[in-house]
């Protein structure tokens, strides 16, 4: 469980209202793809993936990053039971997936910059610390049913 006080849920609830979640979802995922090229070996039916340009411009990336980021932004309802919110895909990711680990937590600090760039002097050091803990606790919970 991540401890966070009232008012860094609320902080975390308010800057995610200036978040274009369908947007910054593919730019995370596609970001994470190129910086992190082993992390690619988990889309190999995505298609092209030859190059920064291809990962980026991949419709499938984008449509996929789209899809993990509405579940984070999901996850905030959530933040005093993320294990309980993300037990079932915890699990899918264990057991059908085969995804290490680790590179939820790799995700979660892209995402970090990639709001830092678009939210510029909003991104507060504050700001980054209340989702510092988000993306902690997610990555935690997405990892708690591995075995
Ligand atoms: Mg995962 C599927 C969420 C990180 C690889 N991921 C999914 C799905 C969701 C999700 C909601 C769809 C599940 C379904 O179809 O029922 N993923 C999710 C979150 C996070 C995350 C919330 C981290 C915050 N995922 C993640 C990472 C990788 C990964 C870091 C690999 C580097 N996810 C992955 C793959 C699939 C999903 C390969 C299946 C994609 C497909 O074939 O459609």
């Amino acid at each position: 469980m991540v401890h966070m006080t009232d008012a860094e849920k609320k902080c975390v609830t308010s800057v995610w209202g200036k978040v274009d979640v369908d947007s910054y979802g593919g730019e995370t995922l596609g970001t994470l793809l190129v910086v992190y090229p082993w992390t690619q070996r988990f889309f190999t039916s995505f298609g092209d993936l030859s190059s920064p340009s291809a990962i980026m411009g991949n419709d499938k990336v984008q449509a996929h990053g789209k899809k993990v980021l509405h579940s984070l932004g999901d996850g905030l309802q959530h933040l005093d039971d993320l294990k309980g919110f993300y037990a079932k895909l915890s699990e899918l990711h264990c057991d059908k997936l085969h995804v290490d680990p680790e590179n939820f937590r790799l995700l979660g600090n892209v995402l970090l910059r990639v709001m830092a760039r678009h939210l510029g002097a909003e991104f507060t050091p504050q700001v980054q610390a209340a989702y510092q803990k988000v993306v902690a606790g997610v990555a935690n919970a997405l990892a708690h049913k591995y075995h």
